[in-house]
């Protein structure tokens, strides 16, 4: 059953998860921008810029080549003017012990403005922990890697059905998924999309990409991540209101073809 945003934040045990599904809704976008770029004054232009049409900004801080406290500061202004939640996509990957103090530490500092961040668990349960076990932000919420984007990826459907075994284990901490698809049945859990293009079906890398339609209606993902299709774009937010616009409609016609086959 799919069931509303709304319905659903009601549903989590994770604060920010339900400050997720409830501005998603106020603000009718599942627009999640990745801001991909290398300097810190393009980055923040563009978080001013397309705030307003985006439920979540997804940095990759360590990209930054003038990193800076200021440019957290600046982004923190910028959530909390525009309402939309950070996504710092730093795809943990080693031991608790570790990942804890890439999380904590450095001068990074994620643990202490991110709202959200994720995690491969191929490491076991342990990088869930130390990451849970972290000071900083108290309000807090993990996505496991269940699926990628790229081809030839080595994730089994195995690994994809361990990551929604660990994500139960720790539902007070893990707020769903970066996936492909729905892979979990929890109405909870979020899934966020990469590999979003209207145009493109893939790069140089091996980035392959998909429609708006495919993964929000057909996939039943919840959440599109979007990067060079926005921001090198020469009018990043006409680009922006339009996917934003497409996503919505997507999960509008989820909910209610899901509406019309219940009732
Ligand atoms: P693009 O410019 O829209 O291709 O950027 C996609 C972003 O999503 C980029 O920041 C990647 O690091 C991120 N990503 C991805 O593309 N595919 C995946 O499977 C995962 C993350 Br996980």
């Amino acid at each position: 059953m799919s069931l509303s945003f709304v319905d659903r934040s009601k549903l989590t045990k994770n604060p920010i998860a339900k400050k997720l599904f409830l501005l998603m809704e106020q603000k009718k976008t599942n627009l999640c921008a990745s801001a991909d770029l290398t300097k810190a004054q393009d980055l923040l232009e563009f978080a001013n810029n397309i705030g307003p049409e985006i439920c979540l900004l997804k940095t990759h801080i360590d990209i930054l080549e003038d990193f800076s406290d200021e440019v957290i500061h600046k982004l923190t202004t910028l959530s909390r003017k525009h309402q939309f939640l950070l996504f710092e996509d730093r795809k943990f990957a080693d031991i608790g012990n570790t990942a804890r103090l890439q999380y904590e530490k450095g001068i990074f500092k994620i643990a202490s403005w991110a709202d959200i961040i994720n995690a491969h668990i191929l490491p076991g349960k342990g990088i869930i922990e130390g990451l849970l076990q972290s000071n900083g932000k108290k309000e807090k919420g993990l996505l496991l890697l269940a699926q990628m984007s790229s081809q030839g990826n080595l994730i089994t459907e195995n690994y994809t059905a361990k990551a929604i075994e660990m994500a139960h284990a720790y539902e007070e901490f893990v707020i769903g998924f970066i996936s492909q698809e729905k892979v979990s049945d929890h109405p909870a859990h979020l899934h966020l999309t990469p590999g979003v293009s209207l145009q493109a079906k893939s790069d140089s890398l091996s980035q392959s990409y998909r429609t708006i339609d495919d993964i929000i209606f057909s996939s039943q993902s919840d959440i599109i991540i979007v990067g060079r299709s926005l921001y090198m774009d020469k009018d990043p937010l006409k680009r922006a209101k339009m996917y934003r616009k497409k996503g919505w409609e997507s999960y509008a016609k989820r909910i209610s073809s899901n509406f019309h086959s219940h009732s």
